[in-house]
């Protein structure tokens, strides 16, 4: 299965079920794992040079972080204006945008940032959101961009409170159906879509595994699947770490992605993860019988 994404500049982002790999800047001071390192322009930039560098095919900028409150985050992120976005993310996105060739993603909620960051030279749109917010989905059918339409519910100061799923891939499944549906009717094109569960949004640290087990009925939905579950507090529920000590159970999270055909996988480390990958790969295209 192979599906092609025509890019708003040209060109086209052809995904497999070999998953891409997708670096993670975070251009924020409060990112649960990374916050404040990247936040001057100038770093920004080195470490998204450096990522792809290091193996990633795409880089995801992100200036608002979406850390859900209410749970093992705390307070969980401030939420910024449209116009405080913006001033972090421009000169990032255009440096980068100057520099380099690999799709850049842009990970935000608001309509405003993503018609921005479209005409200064984004690719695709990162929506946790889920395409919920009109002003987004309407920028997004304007653009006619690729998107990722990752599954949450509820808003990010209370999402962790009060989590009820009876039978959560399926649930996850449908919903993400749905919100292709709503999206279709306005103008969003299937064919743009990839698809994304969600892994720590709105779920508990067992939804999660089950999530990252399962991801037939994503998989049935017919478009890409991501999944970003790199350093998240699910990996520390089952085995005590620090953000920066998870590399070990986020690569277990990419090696479950991989096994069952994810497209790509948004991740922090990188070359860590650009190297699983390739012997994953190497292994398999030598006969193994995964
Ligand atoms: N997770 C985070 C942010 N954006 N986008 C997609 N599509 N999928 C994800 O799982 C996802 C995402 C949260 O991680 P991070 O960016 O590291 O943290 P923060 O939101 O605190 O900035």
């Amino acid at each position: 299965m192979t599906w092609q994404l025509q890019l708003p500049r040209g060109g086209v982002l052809e995904l497999d079920r070999r998953p891409r790999v997708m670096g993670v800047l975070n251009i924020t001071p409060d990112s649960f794992s990374d916050g404040g390192l990247w936040l001057t322009p100038e770093r920004a930039v080195e470490h998204g040079l450096a990522m792809v560098e290091a193996g990633a095919d795409i880089i995801d900028l992100g200036a608002e972080s979406t850390r859900p409150g209410g749970g093992v985050y705390g307070a969980g992120a401030r939420e910024l204006s449209a116009a405080e976005e913006l001033e972090r993310l421009l000169p990032v996105l255009e440096a980068l945008r100057e520099r380099l060739d690999v799709p850049i993603s842009v990970d935000t909620r608001k309509g405003e940032v993503a018609r921005e960051a479209l005409a200064a030279g984004a690719d695709l749109i990162n929506d946790v959101g889920g395409l919920t917010a009109p002003d987004l989905v309407a920028e997004v059918a304007a653009a006619g961009c690729p998107v990722v339409v990752m599954h949450s519910r509820g808003e990010l100061g209370s999402m962790q409170r009060g989590i009820r799923f009876e039978d959560v891939t399926r649930e996850v499944a449908d919903e993400l159906a749905a919100a292709m549906a709503r999206a279709g009717e306005v103008g969003v094109a299937r064919s743009q879509i990839i698809v994304d569960p969600g892994i720590g949004f709105g779920k508990t640290g067992r939804q999660n595994l089950e999530l990252l087990g399962d991801l037939a009925p994503l998989q049935a939905l017919g478009r890409p699947v991501l999944v970003g579950a790199s350093r998240k507090s699910f990996i520390a529920e089952v085995s005590p770490a620090t953000p920066r000590e998870r590399l070990g159970g986020s690569l277990a999270a990419v090696a479950w992605a991989a096994h069952q055909g994810a497209a790509m996988v948004r991740v922090h480390d990188v070359m860590a993860t650009a190297q699983f990958l390739r012997l994953w790969n190497a292994i398999d295209s030598a006969g193994g019988s995964t």
